[in-house]
């Protein structure tokens, strides 16, 4: 019966570089049932952020990518031998456990994630992230915008007023009423990134009588990325 098996085979060459987006499913009923704070719930944030490192942990890529209920995941070492619903399964089941044992609170309703294999380019890095983070930006306005429209109008309202603003207008209308997106958290704006990062260590060289420096890399939480540039991704790898 193996034979019946037909998509297993499926692979991305080993040699290639890869990226995994992982998205949460149905995560806009996850934050009504759980009744999340909008329009950033520091909880869910916080749990994301941990998802992201011990999924950088567990598969050793170059970098991790995260805004509101998603997650990109580039690796050059690609895991499983390229099988892409080996990937696919594994990495989702893994970000889907991972979620739910951060979680402090009890869902009565499993989570799930959903994940695709996007084969990328070196020169297509940065367009890739600079995509999602574009992204990470327009919700965030969206996010500030509707929140503040509810807040005044119904509901129906806030959505068709939301529906006619540019991202300048909902920039200019939250300005208007006190509310600076320049003083906002870096974070919301511009997502978070999961890295390594060489960190110096002293030591004292025994042989020499003397201290020595050396560095070791971590892995590093990044709550205050920059808006990427291909500088970024040049230092990075
Ligand atoms: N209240 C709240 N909701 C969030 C937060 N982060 C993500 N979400 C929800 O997650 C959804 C993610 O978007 P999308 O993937 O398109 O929706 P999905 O198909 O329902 O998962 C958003 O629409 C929000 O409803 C948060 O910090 N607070
Ligand atoms: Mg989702």
């Amino acid at each position: 019966m193996k034979e019946y098996e037909i998509y297993s085979d499926l692979r991305v060459p080993v040699n290639s570089k890869i990226i995994i987006r992982l998205d949460g499913r149905s995560f806009h009923s996850f934050a009504q049932n759980m009744e999340l704070k909008k329009p950033y719930d520091d909880n869910f944030c916080r749990v994301m952020v941990n998802v992201s490192k011990e999924l950088f942990e567990e598969f050793s890529p170059l970098f991790i990518y995260s805004f509101s209920d998603e997650i990109s995941i580039l690796l050059d070492n690609v895991p499983f031998n390229g099988r892409i619903e080996k990937m696919n399964s594994v990495i989702a089941g893994f970000a889907s456990s991972s979620f739910t044992l951060n979680y402090d609170v009890q869902f009565s309703k499993a989570v799930s994630f959903d994940s695709r294999v996007i084969p990328i380019t070196d020169d297509k890095i940065y367009d890739y992230f600079k995509w999602r983070q574009d992204e990470a930006w327009r919700n965030c306005i969206n996010g500030y915008g509707i929140h503040f429209l509810k807040s005044k109008y119904s509901s129906d309202e806030a959505n068709e007023k939301i529906n006619g603003l540019g991202l300048s207008d909902i920039h200019e209308l939250l300005f208007q009423n006190g509310i600076n997106l320049n003083d906002v958290e870096t974070w919301k704006k511009r997502g978070i990134g999961v890295y390594r990062k060489n960190k110096e260590v002293i030591g004292f060289n025994k042989k020499k009588s003397k201290e020595q420096s050396s560095y070791r890399s971590f892995v590093h939480v990044d709550c205050n990325l920059p808006i990427f540039s291909k500088e970024f991704f040049n230092e990075l790898f």
